[in-house]
């Protein structure tokens, strides 16, 4: 059995940078890759639309200025494709190839407390010996396939946006079915009802979507931005997302302006495309009155935007905006224009059963030749607990997690000691801009990693006292906000049996990456060294 200094799992963003940083220290890490390739999300997600919805000049490295000097995106939301090639890009610039094992899906790790070094085996049975485990699985890296009732009857196609072939589909002269509207069905239906015969998408919830307004992106902002990129990069980690300093938000309540005032700070953030409508005001997303207003004015957009009166009804979302994940499109909502579009609304009749040629639902059959579900992920846990891991005593993450992700900082749970967990659970990783989250984390675990061998420690581990504290400032923290008001995957609300316990943190990054910073500079107050 090979022994290391380090595992990594996963080789997207989170596991290339986390193989880096340990090489750079001298450490002998090895990343273990379930994929044929690099890329993690940027890998799967292939369905079409796919792109970032984050601003390319922002989602990006910024650890090294030569990487991010020589870059150049080609446009100002970046598609799959480039995504994909930035993160070999990276993998061939930092020469990370030998250091990551591809078609290598884990099976499961086991702490031995004897040795206190994890075993981590493979499917394959390939086995090795880490000091260290890291994380890197993704929080949106487990795709959700209902159960459909008699869903193997259907005899077309059926595509998962999170699990796309890679061969190209072509859905000429087909009739298609989508099933979910969320920002992946978002991105990919005026894409699948340019090609299809019949495009019919089945809706249990409406969703919001602001316009991207992509587009080539300038070389006169990628210059300005080149020009000094560690100060842009330094503003951005101010901000509570890690991104947008360009236009950060309006310092004032939505309640404390005219209706008038309101509606033109609204419409100037909607010209400015993706994010930006949230940050119109300052309590848009702590105050539900406030959101109302947010809310009132896509509608507004979506019943301007679409023809037909009972399809805008049925588009435009009830629930509050922003609590689940704003979707931002290209042309989403007037797709529902297009004479061979469909929307059926499963909210009030759920799906029924597939059949051979389709599907039942609400007393009708819907025929079709391909199906695509876009139904999201088992987010934040799902990748975790289909491992077999298990931590002191045999602790077995699923009994550790059945009521929720307990963690301490997103970073550390009590019972697995030297475990490190990448944007997951408990930090604010979901609502930041990802690599910011994701350099942060491997920074904080390189930190606390070169500690550790300065100090002569075997064993970094949170304390269970932290990690109830913890729990405790991240449910605070979503009980501030309007996120508890609807279903959503950061409540582990879509699906069914899953605990519900809202996973991220909703504190801000800045607030964040200060209290994981301090907690470093107290001695690493809250876990135990031995
Ligand atoms: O998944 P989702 P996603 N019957 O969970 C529906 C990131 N992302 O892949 O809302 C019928 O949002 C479900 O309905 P409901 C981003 O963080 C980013 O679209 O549960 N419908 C919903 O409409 C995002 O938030 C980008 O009632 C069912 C849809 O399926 C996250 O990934 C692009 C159903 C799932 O939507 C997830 O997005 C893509 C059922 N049984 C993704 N089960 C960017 O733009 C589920 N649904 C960067």
């Amino acid at each position: 059995m090979k022994s290391l200094d380090l595992l990594i799992v996963g080789a997207g963003f989170g596991g290339l940078y986390m193989l880096h940083k340990a090489r750079s220290m001298g450490l002998d890490a090895l990343a273990i890759e379930a994929a044929p390739g690099v890329g993690g999300t940027w890998y799967h997600n292939r369905y079409p639309g796919a792109r970032v919805d984050i601003q390319s000049m922002e989602y990006s490295y910024s650890f090294d200025e030569a990487l991010q000097q020589e870059w150049r995106w080609r446009e100002r939301y970046a598609p799959q494709p480039e995504l994909l090639r930035y993160a070999n890009h990276v993998a061939d610039r930092f020469g990370l190839r030998d250091g990551i094992a591809l078609n290598t899906r884990m099976r499961g790790a086991r702490f031995d407390e004897p040795t206190r070094r994890w075993q981590v085996q493979a499917e394959d049975g390939r086995q090795w010996s880490a000091r260290f485990l890291v994380m890197a699985s993704g929080p949106l890296s487990a795709p959700n396939r209902p159960d459909f009732p008699g869903l193997q009857d259907f005899e077309g196609p059926v595509l998962h946006t999170a699990d796309w072939p890679h061969e190209p589909v072509d859905f000429s002269g087909l009739r298609v079915a989508v099933v979910g509207t969320g920002s992946s069905a978002v991105q990919a239906i005026p894409l699948i009802a340019r090609q299809a015969k019949e495009l019919t998408v089945f809706q249990r919830t409406a969703a919001y979507a602001a316009p991207a307004h992509n587009g080539p992106l300038d070389p006169a902002f990628e210059a300005g931005i080149k020009a000094d990129y560690a100060a842009f990069r330094a503003r951005n980690r101010r901000m509570h997302g890690g991104f947008g300093s360009a236009l950060p938000p309006n310092p004032v309540s939505a309640l404390a302006v005219s209706a008038a005032e309101r509606e033109a700070a609204f419409e100037a953030r909607w010209q400015v495309g993706g994010f930006a409508l949230l940050g119109a005001f300052n309590d848009l997303l702590l105050k539900l009155d406030a959101n109302a207003h947010a809310a009132e004015f896509v509608r507004a957009k979506i019943r301007g935007t679409v023809h037909d009166a009972a399809t805008a009804r049925l588009l435009s979302p009830t629930h509050t905006l922003g609590c689940k994940r704003l979707c931002v499109d290209t042309g989403y909502y007037a797709t529902f224009n297009l004479p061979h579009v469909r929307l059926v609304d499963v909210s009030q009749a759920p799906i029924e059963r597939f059949t051979a040629h389709g599907l039942r639902s609400g007393g009708r059959d819907h025929g079709f030749d391909a199906l695509v579900l876009a139904t999201g992920f088992d987010a934040m846990t799902g990748t975790m607990l289909r491992l077999d891991l298990r931590g002191r005593g045999g602790l077995r993450i699923q009994d550790k997690w059945r009521a929720g992700p307990l963690n301490y900082l997103g970073l550390g749970i009590a019972g697995f000691p030297n475990l490190f967990n990448i944007a997951g659970p408990g930090s604010t990783a979901a609502f930041t801009n990802v690599i910011v989250a994701i350099e942060q984390h491997v920074d904080w675990i390189a930190d606390c990693i070169g500690h550790m061998g300065r100090a002569g420690k075997a064993t970094v581990e949170p304390t269970e006292a932290a990690e109830a504290a913890w729990t405790e400032v991240v449910n605070a923290a979503a009980r501030r906000t309007v996120f508890l008001s609807c279903n959503s995957w950061y409540l582990g609300a879509n699906i069914p049996g899953k605990p519900r316990m809202f996973m991220p943190l909703a504190d801000g990054f800045p607030r964040y990456a200060d209290h994981c910073a301090h907690v470093a500079r107290q001695g690493y107050e809250g876990f135990v060294l031995q």
